[in-house]
């Protein structure tokens, strides 16, 4: 078939390199991008970006299941000659007629390496109709929001159009919150603020087709911006992107001077801003983390916010799929991956509720919050955009400072540290990677070093996406925590 001759051609021109052999890690195919060029197979959703590698998204939105990862990893590691077989094993397997129109989105980051990496991909599925969209976020390379009636024509415009313009009427929902919009904005030179007190319309504006949108965020995209000479005046939020922007991290300097960062704490958030109970439903609220969340997180979730707390393995398809089980699972690893998703039932109890309000009371206000929070966030993956629109809108409507939000409770003192060894596979873990079943007599050595510690707590797991055995130890104090991290490295060896 033509098909497979052109995808044989197309692979000779990216060569995987002698002797290289990919494992689809915890979110795709990680390796020096100069290493990656080879990897031209289809799927929907591809993004692009040098840290990230290779990281593929299904047909809605989400990472791909463990058996596409297995096809893959079999097409990625296929050598030339070996790789029509590879394909059409897949094929036949999958049942998959080639006769049927194929759609695909690639999208990259903007660092130089990108281009490359994308056209390689591009190249690959030259037979197919694929789209490249340019640089954008993962967020924005999402099929399903695709394939929503309001995303049509101007989809890659009008996406984050829509989230801002969300954001801004959850805000506008609550009239106290008003006097914020007399601030001068940071977002575009073409808006009037407006007057205390005064309505806002909801408008984008005509210039840059930005929504109206007055919120002093100083915002930077990627950390590396501050090593570019950033200024941080004291306490001024920022926050910052990763890539591919499905994670987002706050941070401010205060008066001294010091660095604060707020780490893993946007499961904290979102269900702040669930008015749920004011609006008259009675959905179950679940957070869900993995071990690296900070002991005091999990306290706060459990003994103050009053919430359900699950544990699942590293990686965002397991949190994805723990929340899934409620009404609303919030989900975010302490590295920032994540978002908040709403059962069927959940989502059609709000939109109902909402369509139904039409006084101006606390509860129907409340609903109509809901309903924005609904439609804002992104339930695929996590997409830093949308995380930092709510996040602002939160903190506005709470009239917040990102100093309160740092006060809500102190994180213990912990250490992550990397252990190489000649096997890391040799480590099996159990209880959502909280304990290690094999090599014999591990957990045992970890358990007594931690007894040496107050608050104490350490868990090794092998990493999905570097050759290293990670450690993470917390303690009562910054020298008990490196400490522990440093003694339960060595039982690693
Ligand atoms: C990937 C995962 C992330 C996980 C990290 C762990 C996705 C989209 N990304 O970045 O969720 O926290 O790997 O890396 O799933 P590690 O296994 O090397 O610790």
């Amino acid at each position: 078939m033509a098909q497979f001759e052109e995808v044989s051609q197309q692979s000779a021109v990216h060569p995987k390199p002698v002797g290289l052999v990919l494992q689809y890690g915890t979110a795709g195919f990680r390796t020096n991008s100069k290493q990656l060029d080879h990897k031209t197979k289809a799927t929907i959703g591809v993004m692009v970006t040098e840290d990230n590698g290779v990281k593929l998204v299904d047909t809605m939105g989400e990472m791909v299941t463990p058996a596409w990862e297995g096809y893959a990893t079999q097409l990625a590691n296929a050598e030339q000659e070996g790789l029509l077989t590879a394909m059409k094993d897949v094929i036949e397997r999958e049942a998959i007629s080639m006769a049927q129109e194929a759609s695909m989105f690639v999208s990259k980051d903007t660092r130089p390496s990108s281009e490359s990496l994308s056209q390689a991909v591009l190249d690959g599925v030259h037979a197919l109709e694929s789209h490249s969209k340019g640089a954008l976020t993962l967020g924005q390379n999402l099929s399903r929001r695709h394939s929503m009636p309001r995303f049509t024509s101007t989809v890659f415009t009008s996406y984050h159009t829509l989230v801002c313009a969300l954001c801004l009427e959850s805000i506008l929902l609550r009239p106290e919150t008003c006097s914020f919009y007399s601030v001068p904005n940071a977002l575009d030179d073409h808006q009037t603020p407006l007057e205390k007190g005064q309505s806002h319309p909801l408008s984008v504006c005509l210039y840059c087709s930005l929504p109206r949108f007055p919120i002093p965020i100083f915002l930077l995209f990627c950390l590396t911006s501050l090593s570019l000479g950033v200024e941080m005046s004291a306490g001024e939020r920022c926050c910052s992107y990763d890539g591919d922007a499905d994670r987002i991290v706050y941070y401010y300097c205060d008066s001294a001077g010091r660095f604060h960062l707020l780490d893993g704490r946007q499961d904290c958030h979102p269900h702040q801003h669930i008015p749920q109970r004011t609006a008259g439903l009675d959905l179950q609220i679940a957070v869900v983390q993995t071990a690296y969340a900070n002991g005091i997180s999990t306290r706060y979730l459990e003994d103050t916010m009053k919430v359900i707390v699950r544990c699942t393995k590293t990686g965002v398809k397991h949190l994805h799929h723990a929340a899934q089980e409620f009404d609303i699972g919030v989900y975010f690893e302490a590295n920032a991956h994540g978002t908040v998703l709403f059962s069927k039932e959940a989502e059609e109890n709000i939109q109902q509720l909402a369509r139904d309000s039409n006084t101006n009371d606390e509860r129907e206000n409340a609903a109509l919050l809901l309903q924005n929070t609904v439609n804002l966030l992104n339930q695929t993956v996590g997409d830093a955009i949308s995380d930092m629109l709510l996040i602002e809108a939160v903190l506005t409507i709470r009239g917040m400072t990102v100093q309160q939000w740092d006060a809500i409770y102190t994180d213990l003192p912990n250490r992550q540290l990397k252990v190489k060894v000649a096997d890391r596979r040799v480590i099996d873990t159990t209880d959502a990677e909280r304990r290690t079943v094999s090599p014999a007599g591990l957990q045992e050595a970890i358990d007594s070093l931690v007894h040496k510690h107050r608050q104490a707590r350490s868990f090794v797991r092998p990493s999905g996406t570097e050759d290293v055995v990670r450690v993470y130890a917390e303690a009562d104090t910054q020298e008990s925590a490196d400490a522990l991290a440093h003694e339960v490295s060595l039982a690693v060896y």
